[in-house]
């Protein structure tokens, strides 16, 4: 039986401080609000934690590289997560195989650590294919597809959290779906990203009501990186975010996102909880989008270049890295680590520019399940225009 969640007491004239396990500098130096949280820290073995920082190199190796093809004109557009790796690594490590995970457009380091592979991440920014990896394939972890509508996979996963909840009835001889029950064991959890500013669309609060009618096996992560493009979170919230969950009748709490511990640990927590009968939770990570939103953004029209400064001192790897030097990792390892993902980068760089391109019909599959006489008419115009090239120029090279 899981023990009601009894959120932190807000101190004195605000707010519990949020849960952190490491100063700015990477030194072992929890908050009040970590203590709580501090068992789940044994799950991480020293190999572990060696791991967590070889994927936040490599991810961010591959996010720089990727921002020079866009530049390059070979990729459409890119996304970078420059600086916020720290909580997608504690969060994506936190997670079991059979957690499924709804990202929005961020994440690749989760997107890397489920198995999906950051080739098939660039690839959709290449503009190969629709979606970007086949969902159902085991060895893409339950890593569902990037979702550029904000907000949209907020629902697609408290819909997918229902039928855990549904599957789990079903095993135990009902098939009886009611708001109001209190949560029931299910085995497996949902987690999704969002951003802050994804807090204000209308379908990122509708699932919380849902998932708090339900107790969906559910963790709610919202990543605030302080921006929407251009506009500050504090233009869209007079309350820290992880208050409005509360308000939802949920268990919430505010993490330093700099900190891939405080992600370990809380996101252990919530999702052990979210399996075992405990009702969906929320995470407000706070964190920092170091670049611009996307390669058509230039961030330097709305941001003071102090506060850019001040995050980059924060920066979770070189945070992450202070901590594993604390624990007597050495210098050969960081070096090593560094060498091999630049040189993972340009492997994918090059596997990036020699991707085949897709047959130009391939873009009607997919769009219905059934077949579709719009569809079909499309299909059957760009079939005759493209054969029109053939018969008068012998083709458009
Ligand atoms: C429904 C919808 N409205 C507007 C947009 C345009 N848009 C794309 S990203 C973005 C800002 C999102 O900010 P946030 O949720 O904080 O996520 P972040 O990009 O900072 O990770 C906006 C307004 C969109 N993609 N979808
Ligand atoms: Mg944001």
């Amino acid at each position: 039986m899981i023990e009601q969640f009894t959120p932190p007491a807000p101190q004195a004239g605000g707010d519990p401080e949020p849960v952190r396990f490491l100063d700015d500098a990477g030194a072992y130096d929890p908050s009040a609000t970590a203590e709580a949280f501090a068992d789940e820290l044994d799950a991480a073995t020293h190999d572990d934690l060696r791991q967590w920082y070889r994927d936040m190199v490599m991810t961010r190796a591959f996010d720089t590289e990727c921002t020079h093809l866009q530049r390059q004109g070979q990729l459409a557009l890119w996304v970078p997560s420059v600086g916020q790796e720290g909580c997608q690594v504690g969060l994506a490590r936190a997670a079991e195989p059979q957690d499924h995970i709804f990202p929005a457009y961020r994440e690749h380091l989760v997107a890397h650590v489920r198995g999906v592979g950051l080739l098939n991440v660039a690839a959709q920014f290449r503009g190969l294919s629709h979606g970007g990896w086949d969902v159902t394939d085991p060895a893409n972890g339950n890593f569902h597809l990037y979702t550029l509508v904000l907000g949209a996979q907020t629902q697609h996963a408290t819909g997918y959290a229902l039928s855990q909840v549904l599957d789990a009835k079903r095993r135990a001889g009902s098939t009886v779906l009611d708001a109001g029950e209190p949560a029931i064991e299910t085995g497996d959890a949902t987690m999704v990203f969002y951003g802050d500013g994804t807090t204000s669309q209308g379908d990122a609060n509708e699932s919380l009501i849902f998932a708090a009618s339900y107790q969906t096996p559910e963790v709610f992560v919202v990543q605030n990186n302080h921006w929407a493009i251009s506009v500050p979170v504090t233009r869209q919230s007079r309350t820290p975010l992880y208050r409005r969950a509360l308000g939802f009748g949920m268990r919430s709490v505010q993490i330093d996102g700099n900190d891939p511990l405080a992600a370990f640990a809380v996101g252990r927590r919530f999702l052990r909880e979210a399996r075992t009968g405990g009702g969906p939770g929320y995470i407000e990570a706070l964190t920092y989008r170091i670049g611009a939103h996307t390669t058509s953004d230039d961030p330097t029209r709305y941001r003071e270049p102090g506060e850019l400064e001040a995050w980059q001192l924060r920066d979770p790897i070189a945070r992450f890295e202070g901590y594993l030097r604390s624990l007597g990792i050495d210098d050969a390892f960081f070096e090593e680590t560094r060498t091999w993902a630049t040189a993972e980068a340009r492997t994918l760089r090059d596997q990036i520019l020699t991707l085949p391109e897709p047959e130009a019909d391939s873009m009607f599959a997919h769009v219905y399940t059934e077949p579709h006489p719009r569809v079909e008419e499309q299909r059957e115009w760009l079939a005759r225009y493209e054969s029109s090239f053939a018969e008068t120029d012998g083709g458009r090279a």
